[in-house]
């Protein structure tokens, strides 16, 4: 175990960081000061506590994880690594979709497993990070009960787990692990740093959406301490040509129902495509929303953005998809999901002009459906959303 660097009561992330020889990056940076240390070291004995044992601990995010999740896991692990002495494993559904994500893992080499092939009697405690136990966007089997949480999603439901550290006024669990590892006395080496950076970076879009005084003061303490030549790599990770193909068929399905601009997929293969898809859409300058809908799995699958000011894409797709299926998710971003398993391939396909409709109705389109990029004629499903 290394030795760290400790002072009591103010707790340094970077006591011995050099000077930065054109003083540019580095002037921005500096120690992060927790606003409570003692409460960190409380929640980091407390979260250590529960962890005991000698079995390697699981650590468990959502699936599909993002940035954010992977970040904070691979904090977890580390400070298990560093603090405990113990070995940890990283496991998630689904699979790292965006390029970016794949990216990010192999760029930092953050050991990944499959929850699938995970047998869960060669381990001990269980952490869940960056969601919720009773959250329906991971794949712990709900009779696996975690016995730690860290996650900054609103909580859905009592605590089922010895520890929990929700803190829904957080832009990024990134920030919450963090918090840990210098409550710790421990310094992120260079990988971890950029991983956590990129979390946060990820989750509040460079701080402009849902950040908290402590995000800010986190993304300031790691940018001294990241490889920016790996952070570029990971925001513009080399694309197969496929992606191409994919962005095509996603532009082309695109439709205006102002103030909405949705796109319907049908089938994706890789289910954080419907997210990137609403991102690229969202940045469309004719629309306050942005939808896309995709099926996977027998899943429907659907992503909300707002740029309105006063829009909320949390409750919007809440109440589009109300009796439906489920949907969470903040001001400017939201997602949800629809079982459509006992629905044959046409009724899906129907079944996501249904969610379209709906939205249509919660955002309150007018006038006259239009495709995003000339083509012939509009989808008929959209043609008959025309509403006067
Ligand atoms: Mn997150």
């Amino acid at each position: 175990m290394r030795p760290a660097p400790r002072t009591r009561g103010r707790l340094a992330l970077l006591q011995s960081r050099p000077a930065a020889a054109d003083g540019s990056a580095a002037d921005q940076g500096g120690p992060l000061r927790l606003a409570d240390p003692e409460l960190a070291e409380r929640r980091l004995r407390a979260l250590l506590a529960v962890l005991r044992g000698r079995r390697p601990v699981l650590i468990v995010t959502h699936d599909q994880p993002d940035p954010d999740a992977l970040a904070a896991a691979a904090a977890v692990r580390y400070l298990l690594a560093e603090r405990a002495g113990r070995a940890a494993v990283i496991a998630h559904g689904g699979m790292l979709g965006r390029p970016e994500n794949r990216a990010m893992a192999r760029l930092l080499a953050i050991p990944l497993e499959s929850l699938s092939d995970v047998r869960f009697e060669r381990f001990g405690p269980i952490v869940l990070v960056d969601t919720q136990y009773g959250i329906g966007n991971h794949s712990l089997p709900p009779d696996r009960v975690p016995a730690a949480t860290l996650d900054h999603h609103p909580p859905v439901q009592p605590a089922v787990e010895a520890f929990r550290d929700v803190r829904p006024e957080y832009g990024a669990s990134s920030t919450i692990a963090l918090e840990y590892l210098v409550a710790a006395g421990l310094t992120p080496p260079t990988w971890l740093a950029t991983a956590l950076y990129n979390g946060i970076r990820t989750d509040t879009q460079d701080l402009s959406r849902h950040a908290s005084p402590a995000d800010e003061a986190a993304y300031a303490a790691l940018g001294p301490l990241i490889d920016r030549r790996v952070l570029v790599r990971i925001t513009f990770p080399p694309l197969p040509r496929t992606h191409y193909a994919l962005l095509r068929r996603a532009i082309e399905r695109a439709v205006i129902l102002p103030p909405l601009v949705v796109s319907v997929l049908d089938e994706v293969r890789n289910p954080d495509t419907v997210s990137e898809i609403a991102d690229l859409l969202a940045r469309y300058e004719g629309a306050d929303w942005a939808a896309t809908i995709g099926i996977h799995r027998g899943m429907i699958l659907l992503s909300l953005r707002s740029t309105g000011a006063d829009a909320d894409a949390g409750s919007a797709a809440a109440r589009a998809l109300q009796g439906l299926g489920t949907a969470g998710g903040r001001p400017r971003a939201a997602a949800g999901r629809v079982d459509a398993h006992g629905l044959g391939r046409a009724g899906r396909r129907a079944r996501q002009w249904e969610i379209v409709e709906r939205l249509c109705e919660v955002v309150g389109t007018r006038g006259e459906p239009q495709p995003l990029v000339p083509r012939r004629r509009l989808p008929n499903a959209a043609a008959r959303l025309w509403r006067t």
